[in-house]
């Protein structure tokens, strides 16, 4: 069996090209949960459901969402939320499409049921008939908080969406990540995998919140071994996303060698992009292995291409 790590829309792209060549039945998707948030009393997963979509051909060409979308509810809500005060979240800076909004409208249902997330996952996976398992890290809420550097912490959606992810960020937390606990079948998923994959997601913003929950990092680091990791910066530039900026206002290296850095104690194995090898020997120092590809998917191909890479690097026994 084969366990990926993932955030949002690289992990997706990547389980795209994973699917091509492994059986879905043999894969279970770890998700980082962190970004999740509560919007018009609506339960919102973006991570869960941006790789829903993908990996059922439905997502919309933002790489969130869905495809053939109409937006009929968010244009009353831009008409309403114009009287709304300041301060309100009757907002209409998120854009949930008519058809995503059937999924948060279930899922909240079926929470407020009393079912678990990993439970109403797995419910809107086989609806969508997706052979892959889909395990959200945990059941408990844990939140993706910022501070940003007049001092003001924010969520993660205001930060990434609303403030467009320019403002810069003096510190992250994880809301709730000492108290809440990884879900049994996360943490199954990780103990038993014969290769683990981390997803070329944002290491801090995506990868971060799983590393939070102390149970399934001690899991993950005891799995090291077999754990290849995919960097998302290519020659120090995030393909989509802020992971650049940010790292380096985190005070890390904005590089494939800082990505090691922060991944040193889960993985063994680096696959980078063949732009960086130059920093062989800076992320071999930090006792990784490495292979150095192509790792831009901008095709369906090339993400296959990226999927036999990974599965065929060498693990330690
Ligand atoms: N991202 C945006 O940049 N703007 C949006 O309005 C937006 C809406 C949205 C709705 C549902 C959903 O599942 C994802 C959505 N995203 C949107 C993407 C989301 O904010 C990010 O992909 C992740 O949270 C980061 O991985």
């Amino acid at each position: 069996m084969i366990t990926v790590l993932a955030g949002g829309v690289g992990a997706a792209r990547f389980l795209s090209g994973l699917i091509q060549i492994e059986k879905p039945e043999n894969i279970r998707v770890v998700v980082n949960t962190g970004d999740d948030f509560i919007l018009h009393g609506l339960y919102i997963c973006p991570d869960i459901d941006t790789i829903r979509y993908t990996l059922t051909n439905d997502v919309g060409s933002q790489g969130w969402g869905r495809s053939n979308e109409t937006w009929h509810a968010l244009g009353e809500l831009k008409n309403l939320a114009q009287h709304a005060p300041e301060r309100s979240r009757a907002t209409d800076w998120f854009a949930l499409g008519d058809r995503d909004i059937a999924t948060h409208l279930y899922r909240t249902q079926r929470l407020r049921e009393g079912a678990d997330l990993t439970q109403v996952t797995g419910e809107l996976s086989q609806a969508a008939s997706l052979r892959l398992k889909l395990l959200p890290m945990t059941n408990d809420r844990v939140a993706t908080m910022l501070t940003m550097e007049d001092g003001e912490t924010i969520d993660f959606q205001e930060y990434f969406v609303k403030r467009r992810h320019a403002e810069p960020v003096m510190s992250i937390q994880f809301e709730g990540n000492r108290q809440a606990k990884a879900s049994r079948e996360a943490l199954d998923a990780i103990a038993d995998a014969e290769r683990l994959i981390i997803a070329p997601s944002n290491p801090v913003l995506s990868i971060g919140p799983l590393l939070a929950l102390p149970e399934l990092a001690a899991v993950l680091r005891s799995q090291r071994h077999r754990t290849i990791a995919i960097s998302p910066l290519i020659n120090g530039k995030a393909v989509k996303g802020p992971a650049d900026h940010l790292m380096a206002e985190l005070g890390l290296d904005s590089s494939v060698v800082g990505v090691a850095n922060y991944l040193d104690q889960y993985a063994g194995h680096m696959v980078a992009d063949e732009a960086d090898i130059d920093k062989r020997a800076s992320i071999e120092a930090l006792g990784f292995k490495t292979t150095f590809a192509p790792t831009l998917m901008s095709t369906p191909k090339r993400a296959r291409e990226l999927a036999k890479v990974v599965m065929s690097a060498t693990l330690d026994d």
